[in-house]
């Protein structure tokens, strides 16, 4: 079992149900298991700023999946609440799971890229993965705290 990182957020349709109920169909993906949840957090959109405030928050798993394997489980999880995607980037959703740390692997497919590719600009990414992990380092040794210092985290709050 390896452990992963994972980001949930949701501005829509009740992101609080969104993210209990992704919750708990992560703990029912094959091979894996839920081994923490942060706190839920309320954060202002990034990009796009008419949307409504996100939930966001870092799940820790442990699976014996296969990256890609993995996210083919994320992304059912994504279409089975609702995930209408849009073109427009950046745009409100229901459900967004996104693969931030797999145990110290650095991936770069068509299908994953880990870490994420914008991590170190999110905030509402690094806090909830820094109340559950403080001394998490990127595979390169980069300690994840030291992203987070120079971002602004005053608009981070409980939901
Ligand atoms: N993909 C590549 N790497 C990964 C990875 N590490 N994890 C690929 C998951 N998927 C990964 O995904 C597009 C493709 O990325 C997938 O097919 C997968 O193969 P998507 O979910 O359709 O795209 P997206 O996540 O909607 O990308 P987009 O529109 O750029 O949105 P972002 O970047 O995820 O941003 N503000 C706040 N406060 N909180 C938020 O959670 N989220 C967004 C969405 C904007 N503003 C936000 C928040
Ligand atoms: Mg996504």
């Amino acid at each position: 079992m390896k452990p992963v990182w994972l980001a949930l957020g949701s501005n829509l349709a009740d992101p609080l149900q969104q993210v209990q109920n992704a919750l708990d169909a992560l703990a029912a993906i094959p091979q894996t298991r839920v081994v923490t949840v942060s706190s839920f957090y309320r954060t202002p959109p990034y990009g796009p700023q008419d949307q409504p405030d996100y939930l966001n928050a870092v799940v820790e798993l442990a699976t014996a999946l296969q990256p890609d394997a993995l996210l083919d489980h994320t992304q059912r999880v994504e279409q089975e609440q609702g995930r209408v995607r849009k073109d427009h980037r950046w745009g409100p959703r229901t459900l967004d799971l996104d693969i931030l740390l797999f145990d110290r692997q650095t991936l770069t497919s068509d299908r994953l890229t880990v870490p994420h590719y914008d991590m170190h600009n999110r905030a509402f990414m690094l806090v909830p993965l820094l109340e559950i992990a403080p001394a998490i380092t990127l595979p390169n040794g980069t300690p994840v705290a030291s992203l987070l210092a120079p971002l602004d985290r005053t608009q981070i709050r409980p939901w």
